[in-house]
């Protein structure tokens, strides 16, 4: 492979995608001397197929606001890669939502699902569409008008979009309900994310913080040490937020900081289950404020304005909200404090320079693509248990996704072994996501 020239046409090609070519760069830096030991996959092109999605679809989604007022939306689905399965991967519902943003989500989503090992292909949708300030019917009017299109693209067997940022059980309730009637059918497995009661799995809301969270007590129990008293700084404070507050506070550990777009709150004796609780109400008033956790609980939240969850000292760093969330500066001001992990579980929520400094530093790090694996790993499981009409307890999902996170830990380590005895974990989880796609790829022909 030359990675140099691939990047150079991809550049050129896709000018302005900086998002996508930096997920891209990443990858490849990663599998380049394993994937150069291997001339067949040279001789398939399977890198230069890899990176250009299968198609795209792009639509205007045009609704009607609470004035009254028509609004135009722009919509999108990714199908990136089906080596492995029906196109899988969240719709994303927020202002900045481009190509770039969908095209680094889905190619990501690509080795994420790989990783999993259940039968899922790689991709990614949804829209500019801004949620903060909606109300209920204008978010139900934008999701009937966004299924309008997408609904000809999806289904159990072709494309099963889920949430991702801006859409959770409430919009794929209202997709749902749009794709049913329009579909005429009763394909729960067409989306995932879906409520208990009518094709929701359990456990689907707490899976991607409760993965990140398994995940992290393998790195934690790697090195000798406990999660018992560990000071967690989460950011965001949305569904994967909250999924690992729980999880680490059920571990003994203490979340001390989550964040929003309006600052940070310090939670200085660790997150209770009131304050866990209000995450969720936090997160349905749209409001999209973390200032409102300071609010009603005064004497255990304190509220700063402008600040990021990495200005809190802390052992381990989980950035939960969105993609280049941690900068180099961040990572120093952490690795300064103190900090002992730091696990992704947003979609690339490090900069490159940040995943430098950290280790550089000899602080063991995650990639976003092995943490949080757990949540489309669950929306595998909800499909099978669409596919078999049936519904697993809480505890049987759990034990499924504890042995899939324990099983993606392994593969990490498996790939990502260094030789100074280290574990390279960025490198482990990529190298093997790529291997199952593109022994997949290859064994499928040249289409
Ligand atoms: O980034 C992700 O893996 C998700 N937003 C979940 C995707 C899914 O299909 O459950």
């Amino acid at each position: 492979m030359n990675l140099k020239k691939i990047m150079a046409d991809l550049e050129a090609k896709h000018p302005g995608e900086s998002e996508y070519l930096q997920a891209v760069q990443e990858v490849l830096e990663s599998i380049e001397d394993v994937y150069n030991k291997h001339p067949e996959f040279e001789k398939a092109k399977i890198v230069e197929r890899l990176v250009e999605p299968d198609r795209i679809f792009t639509f205007r989604v045009t609704w009607v606001n609470d004035k009254g007022e028509v609004c135009t939306n722009l919509g999108y689905r990714v199908q990136f890669n089906a080596a492995l399965g029906a196109y899988k991967g969240g719709l994303r519902f927020h202002k900045a939502v481009n190509v770039s943003m969908l095209k680094f989500l889905g190619f990501e989503q690509i080795f994420k699902n790989s990783l999993t090992n259940l039968p899922l292909g790689g991709g990614k949708g949804g829209s500019d569409f801004d949620p903060v300030g909606k109300s209920d019917e204008e978010i139900m009017r934008f999701c009937q008008a966004f299924m309008y299109e997408l609904w000809r693209n999806i289904g159990p067997d072709q494309d099963s979009p889920a949430g991702d940022v801006g859409v959770g059980g409430r919009e794929i309730g209202y997709l749902y309900g749009a794709y049913k009637k329009l579909a005429r059918e009763h394909s729960t497995g067409a989306l995932t994310g879906k409520s208990y009661g009518w094709g929701g799995s359990l456990i689907r809301p707490e899976a991607t913080g409760f993965g990140a969270i398994y995940y992290v007590e393998r790195m934690v129990k790697e090195q000798k040490d406990t999660m018992k008293g560990k000071k967690i700084a989460l950011s965001g404070f949305g569904n994967v937020a909250w999924g690992a507050a729980i999880k680490a506070t059920e571990l003994g550990a203490k979340v001390v900081a989550i964040s929003g777009p309006d600052g940070v709150c310090e939670i200085k004796n660790g997150i209770t289950k009131d304050m866990i609780d209000y995450m969720l109400e936090m997160r349905a008033s749209n409001r999209n404020k973390v200032e409102d956790m300071a609010t009603k609980f005064p004497k255990l939240a304190k509220f700063t304005a402008g600040k990021k969850a990495w200005s809190v000292k802390c052992d381990i760093a989980c950035p939960c909200a969105f993609q280049n969330e941690m900068d180099e500066k961040d990572a120093k001001e952490l690795i300064k404090n103190g900090v002992k992990y730091v696990a992704e579980v947003s979609n690339m929520g490090c900069q490159p320079k940040a995943i430098a400094a950290i280790q550089k530093a000899k602080i063991p790090f995650a990639p976003g693509k092995a943490v949080n694996a757990g949540g489309v790993a669950t929306s595998g499981l909800e499909i099978c248990q669409n596919a078999g009409h049936i519904n697993w307890t809480a505890e049987e999902v759990d034990v499924k996704l504890h042995k899939i996170m324990n099983d993606i830990y392994d593969m990490c380590v498996e790939y990502g072994k260094q030789k100074d005895g280290s574990i390279n974990y960025v490198k482990g989880a990529n190298i093997a996501g790529f291997m199952r796609v593109a022994k997949a790829m290859l064994a499928q022909g040249i289409i």
